[in-house]
């Protein structure tokens, strides 16, 4: 059992917990506990097949936790979990779940109205119905309904980066069988997909009942939907579906050309093989013989490409979008790496919202192989974090000059601050004192919900302030949660290509912002993009890889990234925009 199943259970009780109006303090462990467990470096597993080692050792889990732990891994399941689930209805865990509402107004809809589906709730706030009770008013009905249509739509779809967590998984899990030569996941885990509805996964074996038997046994599995002589699908706990297909290897090349899709790029490519009288399919490509069928190629992806005088495409860019004509001119992009990335632009510390302190961040990036990083910690609007006023930003600042004075050109750390864009416009600290920052973000927090005037003018008043060097997660999109707020992307992109500021991408798995298509626009509007984690933890600066498949999906290349520069080039790109010649 893996710690974040362990962590959904725990989370699973408390909000049944709250849901039955429970102790808080009850509710609260298990909360703190689904945090730790989910938060630990390596899995729990290990730590208890080890006979010198104890849980209760490990930060914040004591005896009661590491019991039910325990038992968990043991049992596979917890008897106060199961007695919870008994006495609440299983559709009321959907209604906690819809944004803006949780265990205690499920609580209240369910004692008051008798809502426990969401077929019930989304009746009962269109007959207006729910305003009715306290704390809930007309506009919440809206929003209430709006949020079961994300909901609706993250329930069948993931984040990349979850679909990431369980490819490796199933990977690992099916590599002992032997039988299996050649493993490949296609479909839009492997196009980068922001999102993902099911994996994909692709063997090459003589012995499909072997491998459809180890699968069988994948411990995360909770149920096989189908299974057949050489394909199967299950379902996860999660409720991630997995399809498997076995194929012999000299069609694996046509298999995973077909299963990795996209579906519009395929049916391009099906009708450039259609006008020279070929067939492709998933089994390999054939040309048509009279009656019969001759096998001309299928063993790799190369292969099947080469027979339209094709190349290779990157997954990624698999979309029907460019790829096509770009391969006609010749002109495919080298599409940027994780390994072009020299800096990371955006990361906060202990100072405000982050988890690590100012010295961890930089070592911990140091070991990521990174020449240079911005710390950009919240300005104080966003007293939540307890955001930064002007003397403590410059405090940071010369406890920064000192640490690069220790650092010794080895490694670089800017003077940066994440500077809010106020409700009103104008940015939440003094230009004075922003002046002298070496990279400033400027993001929009508050306000979300103001016309599309108004976002837009803080916006572009930010891009014309010479202390701005670029705009932070630019829409404010949280995918499956929350829309981008109102802003009018290409007025920004104008803006910015004019007064010579950045873009971000913020590669945070929730964010991916700017997406795909604004990245590509923004590269026509001859924007720089910058890629950046908003880490606010050390693990937090590995999301740079999901920075750079949204990037690879937009056509982007190192040129295209403006922290693939050396800090000295990538100062020199962002002095024009600064006022600085
Ligand atoms: P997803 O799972 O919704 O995130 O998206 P995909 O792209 O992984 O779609 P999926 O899992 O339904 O199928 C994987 C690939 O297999 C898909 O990208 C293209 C190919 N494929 C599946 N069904 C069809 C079909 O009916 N016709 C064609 N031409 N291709 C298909
Ligand atoms: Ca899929
Ligand atoms: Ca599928
Ligand atoms: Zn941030």
């Amino acid at each position: 059992m893996t710690n974040s199943r362990i962590a959904d259970i725990f989370d699973e009780i408390a909000d049944l917990l709250e849901f039955q109006g429970s102790n808080p303090f009850r509710v609260r462990a298990y909360r703190n506990g689904a945090r730790i467990i989910r938060d630990l470096p390596e899995p729990i597993t290990t730590v208890l097949a080890d006979d010198s080692r104890k849980l209760t050792d490990l930060d914040g889990i004591g005896k009661d936790l590491a019991d039910k732990i325990a038992t968990l891994v043991e049992t596979g399941e917890l008897s106060q979990h199961q007695d919870l689930l008994a006495q609440v209805p299983s559709t009321v865990l959907d209604i906690m779940r819809v944004p803006g509402l949780g265990p205690k107004k499920a609580a209240l809809l369910y004692k008051e109205l008798n809502i426990a589906t969401l077929d019930q709730l989304k009746a009962a706030c269109e007959a207006e119905q729910v305003r009715q009770l306290k704390g809930f008013a007309a506009k919440t009905e809206q929003t209430i309904l709006h949020g079961i249509s994300i909901a609706a739509a993250a329930n069948e779809r993931i984040y990349w980066s979850e679909a990431d967590t369980v490819a490796h998984d199933v990977r690992e899990h099916l590599a002992v069988c032997q039988s299996i030569k050649q493993l490949e996941l296609a479909g839009s885990y492997r196009r980068g997909k922001e999102t993902v509805g099911d994996l994909d996964i692709l063997v090459v074996s003589q012995d499909a009942p072997a491998v459809m038997d180890r699968l069988a046994e994948y411990p995360e599995i909770a149920d096989v939907i189908g299974r057949g002589d050489t394909k199967m699908s299950i379902r996860t706990h999660k409720g991630l579906q997995i399809d498997l297909r076995v194929v012999p290897a000299e069609s694996f090349g046509a298999a995973l050309q077909y299963f990795s899709g996209s579906k519009d790029h395929n049916v391009v490519v099906r009708g450039m093989a259609k006008q020279r009288g070929l067939k492709i399919n998933e089994y390999g490509v054939f040309r048509m013989d009279g009656e019969d069928e001759a096998y001309i190629a299928g063993a790799t992806e190369q292969d099947v490409y080469a027979t339209l005088d094709l190349p290779w495409f990157p997954p990624e860019l698999r979309e029907s979008r460019r790829e096509f004509d770009w391969a006609a001119a010749g002109e495919l992009p080298e599409l940027v790496s994780v390994d072009d990335i020299r800096g990371d632009l955006h990361m906060h510390t202990t100072a405000t919202d982050g988890r690590a302190t100012l010295e961890e961040m930089i070592a911990a990036a140091r070991e990521r192989g990174l020449s240079y990083i911005a710390i950009t910690d919240h300005s104080k609007r966003v007293s939540m974090a307890r955001g930064l006023d002007a003397d403590r930003l410059l405090a940071q600042w010369e406890e920064i000059d000192v640490l690069n004075k220790k650092l010794d050109g080895e490694f670089l750390v800017l003077k940066g601050i994440e500077c809010d864009i106020l409700e009103q416009g104008g940015m939440d600290l003094p230009n004075d004192v922003l002046a002298q920052a070496d990279w400033v973000l400027a993001s929009v927090h508050y306000g979300q919900q103001q016309s599309r005037e108004q976002i837009t003018n803080r916006i572009l008043g930010a891009i014309e302030n010479p202390s701005v060097t670029a705009i932070a997660h630019p829409t404010g999109r949280l995918i499956n949660r929350r829309e981008a707020y109102e802003v009018d992307v290409d007025a920004m992109m104008t803006a910015a290509a004019k007064h010579g500021k950045l873009l971000e991408l913020n590669a945070n798995p929730a964010r991916l912002d700017l997406h795909d298509i604004h990245c590509a626009a923004a590269k026509s509007h001859g924007i720089p993009i910058v890629i950046n984690t908003d880490a606010h933890s050390i693990d937090g600066l590995d999301c740079m890889r999901y920075g750079i498949l949204q990037a690879r999906r937009a056509g982007l290349t190192k040129q295209d990234v403006a922290n693939t520069r050396t800090w000295p080039q990538l100062n020199k790109l962002i002095a024009k925009g600064r006022g600085k010649p």
